[in-house]
């Protein structure tokens, strides 16, 4: 029976740990939330792929310099990290020299992470952390070298709390 309770115990210690640990106590704030992106690709393309959950399919603008993608989470949040996923079996290297940045206000965005160079497997993804105290409402990933790039993102995890 004694051990019986230490097995329980055991347990519920190591629960906690779990619970304070990773994303346990953060939220993925951009599921479902407003996309916006530079351009669309002029064959079509859906914005909100980005938030939906869904890892199979992929935003996509038209061919420009710099284009970015934008998410709006509604309200301002602490943002911990942004996990970018690339598109799965093909083009993912067109995921490349991506800025991620974090604000309240459209004309003032502080760089939560860069990633240098293109990816390479299929679906892979870039993963930032943000600064400590990194508050704000919009998301935003942009293509920064290049002349010509699309920019397609197969799904953007924004792991914050109010
Ligand atoms: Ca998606």
């Amino acid at each position: 029976m004694i051990c019986y309770w230490l097995f329980i115990l055991f347990l519920a210690y190591n629960s906690k740990i779990e619970y304070t640990m990773g994303h346990n106590v953060l939220t993925n704030v951009a599921y479902g939330k407003s996309v916006r992106q530079s351009t669309d690709f002029r064959w079509g393309s859906v914005p909100d792929n980005a938030v939906n959950g869904i890892f199979t399919d992929f935003t996509h603008t038209d061919l420009e310099k710099n284009p970015w993608i934008r998410i709006d989470l509604g309200r301002n949040y602490t943002i911990h990290e942004v996990e970018v996923f690339g598109r799965r079996g093909c083009c993912v290297e067109r995921l490349h020299d991506v800025d991620i940045r974090v604000g309240n206000d459209l004309h003032d965005m502080h760089l939560c992470g860069h990633f240098t160079g293109s990816c390479t497997r299929s679906g892979e993804r870039i993963a930032v952390f943000c600064p400590f105290n990194t508050f704000g409402r919009y998301v935003k990933i942009q293509i920064m070298e290049g002349w010509n790039n699309y920019l397609s993102v197969a799904e953007v995890l924004v792991w914050g709390r109010l």
